[in-house]
């Protein structure tokens, strides 16, 4: 059987579980060990040098970052197809990963750092909080515009379009940033979150068990290293947190991707 290291909270891994459950690939999904403190060890770290999620085994097939997964399961089990038929609509699906997998996913991450991991209280807080609002609500107009008079944002049925957006829609959506009531992007998500496959993913999520008491002491002890990696980095930055970066720093309490060995 496959085995996807994974983390059910992780948007990445999440799309990984949607495509092989459309697939109708069987897996299992431990979750590594020291995994968000920065202490992975073992046969995970073995596989993946970022030491992140989601990272799957094959045999001896061994891969990681949630792009390179999905086009890995494409290729490998191609029917269903989960990408479109033409080029220029394989193109256009890639670059809405692309920009769910940076940009948008930098302000849901964000929000977990302050609200779970306390990084910003007061006033801090609430101009980081009122600026993802913003930006969220700036990308979802655009993928308003992405899925324009179509049913899915992979074209005419669900597909790699569609599992690259919902964990991330779906995750702020939770966190009280949603897609305007009655517009396209809102109606989509019902859609979407009926899908087995969809449902499955983002009900484990939704199930974990996030006891996230301790956590903040977690960091403030040092015991948790939060990865603040590219685009992660760039938002805290340029969104006005950039002493959560420097306070990070100075408490050794965040973290880079690591150096490879
Ligand atoms: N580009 C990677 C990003 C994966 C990633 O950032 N995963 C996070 C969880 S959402 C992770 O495992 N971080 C490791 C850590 O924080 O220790 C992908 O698409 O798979």
């Amino acid at each position: 059987m496959l085995t996807l290291y994974d983390h059910p909270l992780s948007p990445y891994a999440q799309k990984v579980r949607i495509a092989l459950r459309e697939k109708g690939q069987a897996f299992q999904t431990p979750l590594p060990g020291g995994l968000g403190a920065g202490g992975a060890a073992g046969d995970f770290a073995a596989a993946n040098p970022r030491l992140e999620v989601p990272t799957l085994i094959d045999g001896d097939v061994r891969i990681f970052d949630s792009t390179i997964i999905l086009e890995y399961i494409e290729d490998k089990w191609p029917s269903p197809p989960l990408l479109p038929a033409s080029p220029a609509e394989r193109a256009r699906v890639r670059m809405i990963e692309e920009v769910m997998d940076t940009h948008y996913e930098a302000i849901n991450w964000a929000m977990g750092e302050i609200s779970w991991f306390r990084r910003a209280t007061g006033a801090l807080a609430e101009t980081l909080t009122a600026r993802a609002g913003e930006q969220t609500q700036g990308f979802l107009a655009w993928l308003e515009r992405q899925l324009g008079d179509a049913a899915w944002f992979n074209g005419a049925s669900f597909g790699w379009g569609d599992l690259c957006v919902v964990p991330f829609v779906a995750a702020s959506a939770a966190m009280g940033f949603r897609a305007p009531e009655g517009g396209k992007v809102a109606a989509w998500l019902g859609r979407a979150l009926a899908r087995p496959s969809v449902a499955e993913s983002v009900g484990e999520a939704r199930n974990f068990n996030r006891d996230t008491s301790g956590v903040a002491e977690a960091v403030a002890s040092g015991a948790f290293k939060r990865e603040y990696r590219d685009h992660r980095l760039e938002w805290m930055i340029k969104s006005g947190g950039l002493e959560v970066v420097l306070k990070g720093l100075e408490a050794d309490n965040i973290r880079f991707t690591p150096d490879f060995r």
